[in-house]
């Protein structure tokens, strides 16, 4: 049995008509699309085109960068050019914020993305994703400086994923909830399969590289510990632990059945401010799980409230379901 879906245009049109969505974001997001597809294709032909391995250089936060990440970011790069309205761009593969605009104008985009996330997985074959997101200029801008981009995660217009599983998934929010697509294979088309993907309040399944302990502070060794005891522990149920080492994966398996996802700030990337990315991995999955239902958190306060202070700040994030996300808030609370 073949079931009949909204294509991402059809979507993006009807989005245009009943809320208003811009008809430059609409083509932005094709494009961003159209990055995905052409990401996923050579993922998947990796091993043929021996692009999985590393290359000499390393990025601006001292890792390695694999061959992929540097062809994703690439086409991301090219394909994000094209949309008029783009004045910049901001990508973890690259140093510098990327100007494409002299004198940027109020309703301009910034786009933010991790064009390859998580690819140490790459060359053990397991989901790698992209994660990207939007944001609009409130005004003109006369000086191009870094500063320019440091918008908090509530300016986003935009935000999603693709996650490069056994299929390839469009996740995405224009802020009217959250929308999951699956690129058909052979038509070139993503198909609406996820519609208003939320979360449920609650859930007896967690997410983190436990291998961390040691480093941990007392808040989430609590959490942790407490989940692990199960029903015999003042949770009083059993839980269940996943990790992946692909953040995309993590939130795309918790939209699906619920979860909490941490990489909390800890002894060790305490200097840096924690593992992951505000502007280009925190600020965009924290609006969708937001827009799911959920809360998305640092533990102390809202992510999508931060201030960033650098375009590649480092963050610590907890977010998931409301229920485990605020448990965790008021441990800190008590701390
Ligand atoms: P990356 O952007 O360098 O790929 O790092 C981000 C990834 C996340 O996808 C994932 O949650 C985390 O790093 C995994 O870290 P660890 O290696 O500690 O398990
Ligand atoms: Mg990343």
């Amino acid at each position: 049995m073949t079931l009949e879906h909204t294509t991402l245009r059809k979507y993006l049109l009807q989005m245009q008509k009943e809320h208003g969505l811009d008809q430059d974001l609409t083509l932005l997001v094709e494009d961003i699309a159209t990055s995905c597809r052409i990401i996923s294709h050579q993922i998947r032909n990796g091993p043929f085109l021996d692009i999985l391995g590393a290359t000499e250089t390393s990025n601006i936060q001292g890792e390695t960068q694999k061959q992929l990440d540097v062809i994703a970011n690439d086409v991301f790069l090219s394909h994000c050019s094209n949309c008029q309205r783009v004045a910049a761009l901001v990508s973890e593969e690259m140093d510098d914020v990327i100007w494409l605009k002299e004198t940027p104008k109020a309703g301009d985009y910034l786009v933010y993305f991790d064009p390859l996330d998580g690819s140490s997985n790459l060359n053990v074959n397991l989901s790698v994703g992209s994660i990207f997101s939007v944001v609009e200029l409130e005004q003109d801008i006369e000086t191009l400086t870094n500063e320019v981009v440091l918008l908090k995660g509530t300016k986003q217009v935009f935000a999603g994923y693709s996650l490069y599983g056994p299929s390839t998934s469009l996740v995405f929010s224009t802020g009217k909830g959250v929308q999951g697509f699956t690129h058909k294979m052979g038509t070139g088309e993503f198909l609406l399969t996820f519609p208003d993907m939320c979360l449920p309040d609650s859930t007896e399944e967690f997410a983190i590289n436990a291998s961390r302990w040691r480093h941990w502070d007392e808040t989430i060794r609590r959490y942790v510990e407490e989940c692990i005891k199960g029903e015999n522990g003042p949770r009083q149920k059993s839980f269940n632990m996943r990790w992946t080492a692909s953040m995309v994966a993590e939130i795309h398996r918790i939209l699906t059945r619920g979860g909490v996802f941490l990489y909390p700030v800890d002894a060790e990337n305490e200097q840096t401010g924690g593992k992951l990315r505000l502007l280009y991995e925190a600020n965009p999955m924290s609006f969708i799980v937001e827009q799911a239902g959920g809360r998305a958190s640092t533990g102390r306060e809202r992510i999508l409230g931060v201030q960033p202070q650098s375009h590649h700040q480092r963050i610590s994030v907890i977010m998931g379901c409301r229920n485990e996300v605020e448990l965790i808030e008021s441990y800190y609370a008590e701390q």
